[in-house]
């Protein structure tokens, strides 16, 4: 595995996020996803409907802004950009003014990508990783997989997509949380091939405190 600038392997693909070792979030059955704002109508979709749309797999590896890489994991899900172009349209149809799409789980966290990033043609709504239904460590029941950025794009426990006609940080319902990622200044864009890290800050300075931060967080995953 040839890796991007600042990643170091690891053997594992952790469960890793502001969650901090909680458990998963409760899931409301049956499980759906709330589609909404810049859209004409808004739209409950129940999952089994998407389970049911023609699925990809996708071999990617993932990259954690803290420096750590899970090689070659497989995933299964629905191309988010079929998705966008083939089923929003007829039913919700997004505002031609949309810019942003807002992921949001269960647990309160949420990841806005840009439109142009979101339909990415390796985006998956992604409901299964190695073959089996997507457990609760890595999103159940359904993730947002975006490869080619920062996994904290990839929002797990998907639960609504909000359509926005302007840019909107990454954050969280918890105002805690909220802070924490406020003080951390993700970069929007959060592409892996050009390092995007940070908002403002250059890639290079946060290397060494992400990876002692992540070291630190991983150690405290393995231990419980
Ligand atoms: N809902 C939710 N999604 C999230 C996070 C989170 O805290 N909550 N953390 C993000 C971060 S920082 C990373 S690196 C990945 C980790 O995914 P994993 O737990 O499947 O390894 O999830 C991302 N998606
Ligand atoms: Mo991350």
């Amino acid at each position: 595995m040839s890796l991007p600038p600042g990643q170091h392997a690891i053997g594992d693909f952790p469960r890793f996020g502001s969650h901090r070792g909680a458990p998963p979030p409760r899931i409301a059955q049956p499980a759906a996803i709330r589609i909404e704002g810049a859209v004409a109508q808004r739209l409950e979709l129940p999952l089994a409907r998407l389970a049911a749309l023609p699925h990809r797999e996708l071999v990617a590896d993932f990259h954690c802004v803290a420096g750590w890489s899970a090689p070659g994991l497989r995933w299964s899900g629905v191309s988010f950009r079929a998705f966008y172009e083939g089923l929003i349209v007829p039913e919700a149809r997004p505002d031609a003014a949309v810019s942003h799409l807002l992921f949001g789980g269960a647990d309160g966290y949420y990841a806005v990508l840009t439109l142009e990033d979101a339909l990415d043609a390796d985006v998956l709504l992604a409901d299964q990783l190695g073959g089996a239904p997507l457990d609760g460590d890595h999103g159940a029941p359904l993730r947002l997989l975006s490869p080619a950025q920062y996994g904290y794009k990839s929002a797990k426990h998907l639960c609504r997509i909000e359509l926005l006609t302007r840019a909107r940080a990454d954050s969280h319902r918890n105002a805690a949380a909220a802070l924490t990622l406020r003080l951390l200044g993700p970069h929007p864009r959060a592409r892996v091939a050009r390092e995007e890290r940070h908002r403002h800050l250059p890639a290079w300075l946060l290397r060494g405190p992400y990876w002692a931060l992540a070291i630190g967080l991983l150690r405290a995953a393995r231990r419980r």
